[in-house]
């Protein structure tokens, strides 16, 4: 699945612009609002940014990975929760019923997600498990023709906007082969949101918990019909999820180096731009040279995804989404710590907004799963062949 090559550089230009007309005036009203302004996301639905990834026949624009991943590096050049609005239309709140889903589910739910009628978030961690996502609680009883499920849901980004979950619950015994995904209306009864989290940055981006208590689901939700195949369907769509946030990092690198090169021409000290000491010049190209080098990554890895057959696991993509994953999220985490620094106290102040990035990143390197797990999946995975 991709778009033609000329469609697809119209949507990059319109994307582009859009970010640079309508997206980095409003960052400083997102960060006072802690909400993205209605008529912003109302532009985002008509440019048809919550069905990115969405094939056509479901009402979709049907991009590839890699173009997916083109779109992403410029949406991280600007206020994160911009792109949170739709992120998980586009990545793990839909994937799971697109790659998995029975064609009943993918018809009654993909166009309204792609449109971005109905919000669908993703609702893997809780509060005992995070890393280990196989250890998950949230039971789903079988009643007839129903699931009732029971259980707390922890920093669920987007819940507050949710017409629907993408919902990981035990329907069998201990371990990953027990766990089911449900696709779960937001309006069942029995189902309440936490307080909305308070973070150290990507203000505008909503998270909470999802608390279930006795929320009677069809069994015909489950995705794909089949139990027991849901942490399966989560680790799919999280490697690819994974992905597309190093293209995201990647983005924010790219934004951050901009103020800084542009700080350091103008800025002047000891009668000379700053750009113009070599120690200066030294963290900007590191910057710079570990940009490409994520870039480069992302680009291979997402060419190698649109290369499997879609919706199927490969471990050496997995492996590879991992290595982008850990290096591009650490590697915005120098750069943005690095703009700081080559901003001098002016980094330090919320007006010149990489203060702002150098916040925002943080969250990268622990969502989608953390640097360390990351790790783990590499390690592993090399162990693992012969
Ligand atoms: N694609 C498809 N299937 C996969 C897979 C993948 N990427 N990774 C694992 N599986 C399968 C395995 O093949 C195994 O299947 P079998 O039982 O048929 O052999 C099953 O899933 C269990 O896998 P595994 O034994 O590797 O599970 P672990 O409990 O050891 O956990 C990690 C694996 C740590 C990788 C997983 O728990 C993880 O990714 N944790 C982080 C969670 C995360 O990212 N959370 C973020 C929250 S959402 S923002």
């Amino acid at each position: 699945m991709s778009l033609d090559t000329e469609s697809f550089e119209l949507l990059l230009a319109t994307v582009q612009r859009f970010i640079q007309e309508r997206l980095v005036p409003a960052e400083n009203t997102v960060e006072e609002l802690d909400d993205v302004p209605a008529d912003i996301v109302q532009d985002m639905k008509e440019m048809g940014l919550f069905g990115l990834s969405i094939p056509e026949e479901y009402g979709g624009i049907g991009l590839s990975m890699s173009q997916e991943c083109q779109v992403a590096f410029e949406l991280g050049q600007t206020a994160l929760a911009f792109r949170s609005v739709f992120g998980t239309n586009v990545g793990i709140g839909s994937q799971g019923i697109l790659m998995d889903g029975t064609e009943e589910q993918k018809r009654d739910y993909l166009p309204r997600v792609a449109s971005g009628e109905l919000i669908m978030s993703f609702a893997l961690t809780e509060p005992d498990a995070g890393s280990d996502a196989a250890a998950l609680k949230t039971r789903a009883e079988r009643d007839g023709e129903f699931y009732v499920l029971n259980g707390v849901k922890r920093y669920i980004t987007n819940a507050p906007r949710a017409g629907a979950f993408t919902l990981m619950a035990r329907t069998d015994g201990a371990g990953a082969g027990g766990i089911s995904s449900f696709i779960v209306p937001s309006d069942l009864a029995g189902i309440s949101l936490g307080k909305p989290d308070k973070k150290m940055g990507q203000r505008g981006t909503k998270t909470c918990d999802v608390i279930l208590e006795n929320v009677r689901v069809p069994a015909a939700n489950i995705i794909g019909g089949v139990p027991g195949q849901g942490f399966k369907t989560a680790m799919k769509v999280l490697d690819r999820g994974r992905l597309h946030v190093s293209a995201l990092a990647c983005g924010v690198a790219q934004r951050v180096l901009n103020e800084s090169v542009a700080y350091a021409r103008e800025r002047k000290q000891f009668g000379q731009r700053i750009g113009d000491f070599q120690l200066v010049q030294a963290m900007l190209a590191d910057s710079q040279a570990e940009l490409y080098a994520g870039w480069t990554m992302v680009q291979d890895c997402a060419k190698r995804y649109d290369a499997k057959p879609a919706g199927k696991a490969d471990p050496d993509v997995s492996m590879r989404a991992s290595c982008a994953k850990m290096f591009c999220t650490e590697m915005v985490g120098r750069v943005a710590d690095r703009g700081v620094q080559v901003h001098g106290g002016a980094g330090y102040i919320n007006e010149y907004k990489v203060e702002r990035f150098y916040r925002d990143v943080r969250l990268l390197r622990l969502y989608e799963g953390t640097t360390q797990i990351q790790q783990l999946i590499i390690g592993r995975e090399l162990m693992r062949r012969d």
